[in-house]
């Protein structure tokens, strides 16, 4: 189906698209709101430029998407428990960044969330490009052989790498000092989640495990489930399941936290980078489509 009230450019083979025509600081039309959602349903991953939101406008234009909600370890912005300011500082160097490995956000939780509009207030001149890879496109390349191996699998997912009691962000270590990051017992829980899930909406399979967080497979090994994530991670990562998008000041992604994974690249020592994001409510991931007509 074809646009009408916004142009919509894609940016790679796989997933994101770039859409012109639309000012998110404004309320949109029910048509424009339909045709933005549509895309992001399409393309997994919706970017705009020269936008200028202000914290109650940005939260507006997450809800043209989903529910905003706070998000745990991560201390939200003051008076705004739905946004996060992720920063690195140019004295923020040789340190892990914020989202610096492939992940989706907070898979950890029973509900992760459904996606996330990020803005950039302030992008370096050149680096600090953020990656999306797309989950649909990793899972339909998968041989039938490899895809009946992970249909029954269930994955382990854990902040404890990150917010847990010894996580990467523990007492400042690879914080930086404009961000604050708490680390708590509930940091080292550990959620069961399918390996393949299909998308609410659009009903597609996707792969649904990641680096930052899946530290397992149900009623495997480690030495047996290593593999098999460090595999799905190479895969799900070729360049050809892959977009990259390269921020200005004004610059809004906007991605589907279901269908993609993203990482944020820390090639940019000695720059400020500031951006302001709205997490959107999720639901629990499954591994079927609900049967249509159950009632
Ligand atoms: O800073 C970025 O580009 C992305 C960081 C991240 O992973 C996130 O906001 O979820
Ligand atoms: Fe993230």
């Amino acid at each position: 189906m074809a646009y009408e009230t916004i142009e919509v450019e894609p940016l790679a083979g796989s997933i994101g698209a770039e859409i012109a025509g639309v000012d998110l600081s404004k309320p949109l039309s029910n048509r424009q709101s339909d045709e933005v959602y549509r895309a992001f349903l399409e393309y997994s991953v919706v970017f705009f430029r020269d936008q200028d939101l202000s914290p109650e406008q940005e939260i507006a234009a997450g809800r043209v998407f989903g529910e905003p909600y706070s998000i745990p370890f991560v201390k939200p912005m003051d008076g705004y428990p739905e946004l996060i300011d992720i920063i690195k500082e140019p004295e923020d160097v040789k340190m892990y960044n914020f989202g610096g490995r492939w992940h989706h956000d907070v898979s950890f939780q029973e509900e992760p969330a459904k996606g996330a509009l990020l803005y950039a207030l302030e992008a370096p001149k050149w680096g600090g490009d953020t990656v999306f890879a797309s989950m649909y496109a990793a899972y339909e390349t998968l041989s039938d052989g490899m895809k009946a191996l992970l249909e029954p699998l269930v994955g382990l997912h854990s902040g404890r790498n990150s917010y847990g009691a010894s996580g990467k962000f523990v007492g400042g270590a690879n914080s930086s000092r404009s961000m604050q990051i708490e680390n708590t017992a509930e940091g080292d829980a550990v959620m069961e989640h399918p390996v393949v899930r299909t998308h609410p909406e659009t009903g597609r399979k996707c792969l649904f495990v990641n680096q930052n967080y899946t530290v397992g497979i149900k009623g495997m090994e480690e030495r047996e489930a290593r593999p098999i994530l460090d595999f799905l991670l190479e895969h799900a990562t070729r360049d050809e399941f892959t977009c990259r998008f390269r921020w200005r000041s004004g610059s809004v992604a906007v991605w589907d936290n279901r269908a993609a994974m993203h990482h944020a690249i820390n090639d940019y020592d000695g720059a400020r980078r500031h951006m302001r994001r709205v997490t959107l409510k999720g639901d629990r991931p499954f591994r079927e489509q609900p049967s249509a007509g159950a009632e």
